[in-house]
């Protein structure tokens, strides 16, 4: 387990505190040092936009705490093994998978995860662009070394959606459809897309990268006109906005949950769960894919992952494509 550095636990004792003041004696027998490298602590966290109140005589008190998806922020609500014990975090990126590559090349661990509050030219699949305003979603690329050979590769995005969404709907309760193969959706309408990219040999996958992109609270006026009728937010859905780290802690958890029982069991368990939860077995679904559109009836994933659709010409597996129902 990752050691938490003294700034996570200031922290965290000032947010168990709250609203109530907690004296600097007290702070410095729990974190055991000074209260001068307390002092120092407490500015830095200021500088964060977090307002901390100070009186000689109670101590200090938690005033204002600003919704950030900095480490010490994700750590005081995760409860994971691996996936996020390392975390590196920006104000603002071009993209977070850029930097996520760099870690994963100079042997970021399994698990590690970089998060931006911001991104100035977030990526989708093929080129895409990914809209990622400052503060209102969650933009973070996940790094996993899994043992497995590149033609299992598929897997990956199947397992990453189906714990996302499970870690979505805890803290939320939203109700989270899958569409293959990497979105998730509310209502018809995009909240969440993953990105999977990874390095690899035939037999074997050096790292793979699970780029996460969720709007959690952005207004509908934060969406520019052409994404207002296909994507949406947690926020407009719920008619709340929700906290960031504490969905980020509950996403990993999950996705960890879903990935340890991968390695443990194979495929199997996950693809009947996947089928189960979109709900996509027997609907008809036409995929774009590089080489044409293919039309047919939706019989759920092989082995490998990919989309079976029963068509005119029989059976044909669909490994990627973007799809949209009939
Ligand atoms: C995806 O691509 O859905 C993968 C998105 C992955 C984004 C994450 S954020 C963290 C990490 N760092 C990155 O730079 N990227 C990853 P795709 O299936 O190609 O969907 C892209 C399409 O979704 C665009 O062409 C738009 O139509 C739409 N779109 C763009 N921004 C959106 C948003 N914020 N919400 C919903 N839809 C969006």
């Amino acid at each position: 387990m990752r050691q938490r550095t003294i700034r996570d636990r200031l922290l965290s004792l000032l947010v168990e505190y709250q609203p109530k003041f907690v004296s600097g004696e007290e702070i410095s027998r729990q974190l055991g040092c000074s209260r001068a490298a307390i002092w120092k602590h407490m500015e830095e966290l200021r500088q964060q936009g977090y307002e901390i109140e100070a009186r000689p005589r109670n101590g200090y008190r938690l005033m204002y705490r600003p919704d950030r998806v900095a480490p010490e922020e994700i750590n005081l609500h995760l409860q994971s093994n691996k996936l996020g014990q390392d975390i590196r975090y920006k104000e603002e990126v071009i993209s977070t998978q850029q930097h996520a590559h760099q870690w994963a090349r100079e042997g970021a661990p399994e698990g590690a995860l970089f998060v931006a509050e911001q991104q100035t030219e977030g990526k989708g699949r093929l080129g895409r662009p990914w809209h990622s305003p400052p503060r209102t979603g969650i933009w973070m690329s996940l790094i996993l070394r899994p043992p497995i050979p590149l033609t299992e590769a598929s897997h990956l995005t199947i397992l990453a959606s189906l714990g996302i969404k499970q870690g979505i709907e805890r803290v939320t309760g939203l109700p989270i459809q899958i569409k293959w193969p990497n979105d998730l959706m509310i209502n018809g309408k995009k909240i969440c897309g993953i990105l999977t990219e990874l390095r690899g040999e035939q037999d074997r996958i050096h790292y793979v990268i699970f780029g996460i992109g969720v709007n959690v609270n952005t207004p509908v006026e934060k969406f520019p006109e052409e994404l207002r009728s296909i994507a949406t937010s947690l926020a407009i859905e719920a008619g709340q906005t929700f906290h960031r780290a504490t969905l980020i802690a509950a996403i990993l958890e999950e996705l960890e949950k879903v990935y340890e029982q991968y390695l443990a069991s194979g495929f199997g368990k996950i693809k009947k769960q996947w089928e189960d939860e979109s709900q996509i077995k027997g609907k008809q679904v036409i995929a774009r894919t590089f080489q044409g559109t293919i039309q047919g009836i939706a019989e759920g994933l092989n082995s490998q992952g990919a989309l079976i659709l029963q068509t005119d010409r029989g059976w044909v597996p669909v490994l990627t494509a973007d799809i949209s129902l009939k």
